[in-house]
């Protein structure tokens, strides 16, 4: 089925937030620091105040003394809304300009005056730690440093044991660079505050539109009622629209100091150097073998770069979150990891970039390392990787780690992506490559890679999630009308993800009712049951599965009622797709639109049955639902320039039962390039005077269609056990999976041990000369 979105999207009659025009609405823009670390001297904001234009002007103090200089972050730190004592990265907020027009907003910025008295920043994490090291966060009582958290997972004793008896050992440091979700839309918000009945409303671009609120009731003393949050269109979000920034807090101030709705949108340079950035993971591996091949263990010890306020959604017990499945998709004995926080000079957060919380690296580095260890000792990497895959007897899987994977068939899995690339072929044709090229020093370097992962998706059970102490349930309401027709209404909120069409599915899949006969209803608060919203592919998990409840449950309604109609007993009826049918007997069928008239009109029911067909349910789901997938990428690398094409790009994903085949598709061929980007353009690489060096998209490169392959896609099924209609979330496997396979085709190619991300031609090119570059640094 085609996505119902589309016919306004392709037209340009969406209805994004930059859309909406209220009456009498006022523009704003923020003064950002020029400096990575800087003491706030003066902010003298006279000039501004006196533009023709402007009507208010903003800054910490007047937030101070409202209490709302600081706002709490979703990993239980503060975050501060406008700078008062210092700012801590280049681009954070100092001061914000309400005024007539947008224009008006931002030459007032100019009149602001602030003195700063430079201190020295801290840009490499690896130096955070450092007993001289400058303390970012001096606002935290008793801070003497910049560590934030150290946490680990796993058994360190059973590790120690495994890799004293183990064969051999191979190990290996890597960086996950820095990288930006860099939605098409960024981010903006428009607030109106009602004077006369005190009700606040919000637009604005958010993935959470529920938490959203309960952030804003919480912080700001609002009673929940008297604030609705309406997420309207989103172009893209990647986790770039989950938490609340400081120009949000901004236009709610804006609009109550002056007494009209106040808009606020941030601009591409702004969207790349304050909102939410992802990875940032020093990571060191260790993995143990025997001398035959098995793993036997996985050590692992990671630096994360924070940023200057930590603002990554993570649970609060497991500050990491989901790295915990960095055992991969292998059968090992024993895996242990430690993870340290540190705070930087740069921009928070994040829980951006289709991470999955941290699942992104943790897959890098166990794919990473399997590649290592067969290189260290020979190994063909799909031999190794077949010798120790999980086998399909052995789901339901607790990993080392604790973690349920509730079903796949990996071999088979990884099987299909082989057949599909010929890959015993394609090894025949790399190695009369590589002949060619050491006999005469001609044409391209051929490269193979690939990588196995394991998703956890659909935040969840308790345990994989917990923002504000509240659980991860999902409502969802589904209300038939008379005539058959049907409204769906969900807490997760479509970024792109085409929730219209698919939502619409299951309910017609259930019913027997036209999708097209049903409208889904997302992203308004007072329209909409309470639900954390969409990020970890949890929509389909979590509110997929609150919609099949709730389709049955009217399903089940629909009976009793159809049994009053043809009057007979309910158990006598049977169920084909879209009608109630007397067992043995097809005629004395109804539709569930016939149904539904009855249902609404004076018929007898059974005591005790109430009329109508309406029906809520919540969905606390019982565990993640864990897709996996195997991809596999050729890659030709030019040994002039170091300059890497991906030629093809195999992808067997398996998400359980697809509901929409298509947009399946559509979300792999996103996250592939994603991967792409990643792999080999993305970073978000830093001066060491902390100026961010990615901050347009003439430096933060975005792959685009001539870096990408045509994609050849595959797939599995297992559906998964504990979820009403067997799917598991996909939205973010592909960017999960893809680049550890880049990756490996590249180095595979130029036969060299590790390089980090991302591969561009001057990393390829030094890679090949055996020297190491710091992509995240200065780039040469
Ligand atoms: N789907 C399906 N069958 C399945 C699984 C999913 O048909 N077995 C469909 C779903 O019904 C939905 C889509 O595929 O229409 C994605 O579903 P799901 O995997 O549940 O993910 P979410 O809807 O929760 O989307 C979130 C996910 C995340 S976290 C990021 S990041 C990301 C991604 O989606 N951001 C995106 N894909 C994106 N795609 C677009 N266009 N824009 C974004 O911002
Ligand atoms: Cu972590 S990016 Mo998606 O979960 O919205």
């Amino acid at each position: 089925m085609r996505r119902k979105e589309d016919a306004r999207f392709i037209r340009g009659k969406g209805r994004y937030l930059d859309d909406i025009v209220l009456p009498g609405m006022l523009h704003s823009a923020i003064l950002r620091s020029p400096y990575a670390h800087a003491r706030i001297v003066s902010v003298d904001t006279s000039a501004a105040e006196a533009h023709p234009k402007v009507r208010a002007v903003i800054t910490g103090e007047t937030l101070k003394g409202l209490g709302l200089a600081w706002m709490p972050t979703l990993s239980h730190d503060v975050q501060a809304v406008l700078a008062t004592d210092k700012v801590r990265f280049q681009g954070q907020e100092v001061a914000f300009v309400v005024a007539e027009d947008r224009y008006a907003a931002r030459d007032a910025l100019g009149l602001i005056e602030v003195e700063y008295e430079p201190l020295e920043p801290v840009i490499d994490a690896t130096h955070a730690l450092d007993p001289d090291a400058p303390v970012i966060r001096d606002d935290l009582e008793g801070r003497t440093d910049n560590h934030i958290f150290d946490w680990e997972a796993g058994d360190s004793a059973a590790c120690d044991e495994v890799f004293a008896r183990a064969d051999v050992v191979s190990s290996c440091d890597m960086l996950y660079p820095r990288s930006h979700p860099a939605p098409m839309e960024t981010c903006g918000s428009i607030a109106s505050m009602d004077p006369v009945t005190g009700k606040l409303t919000i637009y604005t671009t958010t993935q959470a539109p529920h938490a959203h609120r309960t952030i804003y009731a919480l912080v700001a003393g609002l009673p929940e009622h008297k604030i609705q949050i309406i997420s309207p269109d989103i172009g893209g979000g990647f986790g770039n629209k989950v938490g609340i920034y400081p120009g949000y807090v901004c236009a709610v101030v804006g609009s109550i100091v002056t007494g009209a709705p106040v808009k606020w949108v941030e601009d591409r340079s702004e969207n790349l150097m304050s909102t939410s950035f992802a990875r940032d993971y020093h990571m060191h591996g260790e993995m143990a073998a025997t001398k035959d091949g098995r793993i036997l263990g996985l050590r692992v010890k990671v630096l994360a770069d924070h940023g200057a306020f930590n603002g990554t959604a993570q649970m609060s017990k497991m500050p990491a979150g989901l790295f915990h499945v960095f055992s991969g998709s292998y059968d090992m004995p024993a895996a242990h990891c430690s993870v340290t926080g540190v705070y930087t000079n740069k921009a928070p957060g994040g829980v951006a970039y289709a991470c999955s919380f941290r699942i992104t690296e943790a897959v890098y580095l166990v794919e990473r390392m399997v590649d290592v260890l067969a290189k260290d000792n020979g190994w063909d990497p799909v031999e190794l990787r077949t010798k120790n895959l999980l086998r399909p007897e052995q789901f339901p899987y607790t990993t080392p780690l604790g973690w349920e994977y509730d079903s796949g068939d990996y071999p088979r899995t990884l099987q299909t992506a082989l057949d599909i690339a010929g890959y015993d072929e394609l090894r025949r044709e790399q190695a009369a490559k590589r002949a060619a090229y050491e006999r005469d020093g001609t044409g391209t370097l051929m490269g193979v890679g690939l990588s196995f992962f394991t998703e956890a998706v659909g935040a969840g059970p308790r345990r994989t999630m917990d923002i504000l102490g509240l659980g991860m349930a999902d409502g969802a309401e589904l209300r038939i009308h008379p005539t058959g027709k049907a409204v769906l209404r969900l807490s997760c909120k479509s970024q792109g993800q085409g929730h219209e069409t698919t939502f619409a599915q299951i309910v017609a899949e259930e019913l027997g009712i036209s999708p097209d006969d049903i409208e889904v209803v997302q992203g308004d608060t007072d329209q909409t049951p309470f639900g954390l919203g969409t990020y970890g592919s949890r929509s389909t998990p979590v509110s997929g599965a609150a919609t099949a409840m709730v389709a049955r449950k009217v399903r089940e309604r629909a009976k009793i009622v159809a049994a009053a109609m043809l009057e007979c007993s309910a158990e006598d009826l049977e169920w084909e797709k879209g009608n109630f049918h007397v067992k043995g007997d097809p005629a004395a069928s109804r539709s569930m639109a016939e149904i539904a008239m009855a249902a609404h009109s004076d018929l007898e029911l059974p005591e005790g049955v109430e009329g109508h067909l309406d029906a809520t349910v919540v969905y606390n789901p019982p565990n993640l639902t864990y897709p996996c997938g195997a991809y596999l990428c050729v890659v030709d690398v030019d040994p002039g320039t170091g300059h890497v094409t991906v030629r093809r790009f195999v992808a067997v994903d398996d998400c359980g039962v697809r509901i929409n085949p298509m947009i399946v598709e559509g979300q792999v061929h996103g996250g592939l390039a994603d991967g792409i980007g990643m792999a080999l353009m993305e970073v978000m690489a830093f001066d060491p005077d902390g100026n961010h060096l990615g901050a347009s998209f003439m430096d933060y490169l975005l792959p685009t269609a001539m870096e990408c392959p045509s994609w050849e896609l595959g797939e599995t099924v297992t559906p998964s056990p504990h979820h009403p209609i067997g799917a598991k979330g996909v939205g973010e496997s592909a960017t999960v999976g893809s680049p550890p396979a880049v990756v490996n085709a590249v180095l595979d190619a130029i036969g060299v041990r590790h390089a980090d991300m991302p591969l561009t031609p001057a990393a390829v090119w030094k890679a090949m000369r055996g020297e190491p570059l710091r992509t995240d640094l200065a780039i040469e």
